[in-house]
């Protein structure tokens, strides 16, 4: 069966999962060079199996709300692929939460967590609850709700979930809570846990990191560096502000961020602190942002991409960058995009960037900083111990650097040279399908 004859058959058997055929169909986008120079790399029987999730649990979550009413969400696990280690991703909760999205996310954290070098499978979860507007007592209700059906499939050495959208230290620790409460079991069994039980230090911080430490990778790979660029980012939630961050401290200007509602501008870059604190401490809105830098501007309805920019980090969500962004972004001169968020760029939109020379590097490759950080979380807590900050960051570096290094000398290798997405695709799909013909037809 060849790559085209294998879509067919994914369409047939999942015909509405429109962002998990988009994924599926980049992937083998990219496998279609390997079919012309190498078909002996594409055993049928591995491309057949990596396209069907191992397993796919769909479970009730009834909690009751500040106000006795009882609410019932529906929770996601897809364990998608255990050839190369334990499934390992993050935890979704968000309304748009559907089977389509949990699977596409967790086929890209296979090749992602490939990328990484670390131990780790692909794996992907979630929930159609939204975090936003609930009191405290009501998300932890949930998590716990969550956690005592989702207990029973993960462990520290089978399945290890960790935060994406609406998931960040304070869902995770409530799901760690119950976890622990249910099983007696003090384990590394999600990543992103607080400092004080188990977490590591720059997990926090890591993808938005990571973004910029494989950025700047490419940017110096092609004889430039931040240094001076303006910088346009979406999103205002973890990815985003650590992006911000790095960016910033490597000497590029930020002047956008944005949420669901609109997009900030500040032409003098943008104020992290105030940021945080908005965002972080008081779980507001961007907009807030203009109340105490007036002379910013905030955009209702918009996505930050008509602002002129040297380089664009999209961090908030799927396919948040289309076709006509692309052109917008290409006329003002953009010379590089990286993504932060998990296929935030639409197929037509990489086409055109490509097409007029931008560097495209998909987030499978460049926010892998966020998964690899979890894997060194799972490392400390197998050993019992904790690196500081200084050494998690080093290690994180390292890990983007390499990362890098597979997409472009993997294109090299089959004759795309800086076409990263064709490179991480290669590189990741490589590795676990090796490990998968290694253990015969499971
Ligand atoms: P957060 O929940 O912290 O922040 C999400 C941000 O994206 C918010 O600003 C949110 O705005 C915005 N956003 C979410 N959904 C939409 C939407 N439908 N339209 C417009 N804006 C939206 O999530 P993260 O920062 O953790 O995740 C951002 C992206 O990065 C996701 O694609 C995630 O999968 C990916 N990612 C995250 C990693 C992590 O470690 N956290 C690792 C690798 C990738 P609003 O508040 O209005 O909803
Ligand atoms: O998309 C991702 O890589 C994440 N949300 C992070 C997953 C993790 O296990 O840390």
């Amino acid at each position: 069966m060849n790559l085209n004859e294998l879509y067919e058959v994914v369409v047939k058997r999942q015909p509405n999962d429109k962002e998990f055929l988009q994924a599926v169909d980049e992937v083998f986008d990219s496998l279609k060079v390997i079919e012309e120079v190498h078909p002996e790399l594409l055993s049928d029987d591995v491309l057949k199996r990596i396209v069907e999730p191992e397993r796919q649990i769909i479970f009730r979550v009834p909690w009751v709300d500040d106000n006795g009413v009882t609410q019932v969400n529906r929770g996601y696990r897809i364990q998608f692929n255990s050839a190369i280690g334990p499934y390992k991703g993050g935890i979704r909760l968000h309304p748009s939460v559907n089977i389509s999205i949990i699977k596409f996310l967790g086929f890209e954290q296979i090749f992602k967590n490939a990328l990484t070098t670390l131990p780790m499978g692909g794996g992907k979860g979630g929930s159609d609850f939204d975090p936003k507007g609930k009191s405290d007592a009501e998300v932890m209700r949930f998590c716990q709700s969550f956690m005592t059906e989702l207990y029973r499939y993960i462990g520290p050495e089978v399945d290890v979930p960790a935060g994406d959208i609406g998931t960040g230290a304070r869902e995770v620790g409530y799901m760690f809570g119950q976890y622990k409460r249910i099983t007696r079991d003090f384990s590394g069994v999600l990543t992103g846990k607080g400092l004080t039980f188990g977490g590591s230090l720059t997990r926090t911080e890591a993808t938005g990191y990571g973004l910029c430490y494989f950025t700047q990778a490419l940017l110096k790979d092609n004889g430039t560096t931040f240094d001076g660029k303006t910088v346009a980012i979406s999103g205002s939630g973890n990815v985003a502000i650590y992006a911000c961050e790095k960016a910033t401290q490597l000497g590029a200007k930020v002047v956008t961020l944005s949420d669901s509602n609109g997009y900030i501008y500040d032409a003098n870059g943008i104020d992290l602190d105030l940021v945080k604190e908005i965002k972080e401490v008081k779980r507001g809105r961007i907009k807030e942002y203009v109340d105490v830098h007036p002379e910013a501007t905030y955009v209702a309805g918009e996505r930050p991409w008509s602002v002129k920019c040297d380089i664009a980090l999209p961090c908030a969500t799927q396919n948040e960058l289309d076709i006509e962004d692309a052109k917008k972004l290409v006329a003002n001169g953009v010379f590089c995009v990286c993504e932060g968020a998990n296929m935030p760029t639409t197929p037509a939109a990489i086409k055109y960037l490509m097409e007029n020379g931008v560097y495209y590097a998909p987030g499978k490759a460049s926010n892998a900083g966020g998964v690899a950080c979890s894997g060194l979380e799972m490392s400390q807590n197998a050993m019992h111990l904790s690196w500081t900050f200084e050494e998690v960051d080093e290690k994180l570096e390292g890990i983007m650097n390499e990362i890098f290094r597979q997409c472009r000398d993997t294109a090299i290798e089959y004759g795309h040279e800086k076409e990263y997405v064709i490179g991480a695709n290669i590189a990741g799909f490589l590795k676990v399908a090796t490990a998968m013909k290694a253990q015969g037809t499971v």
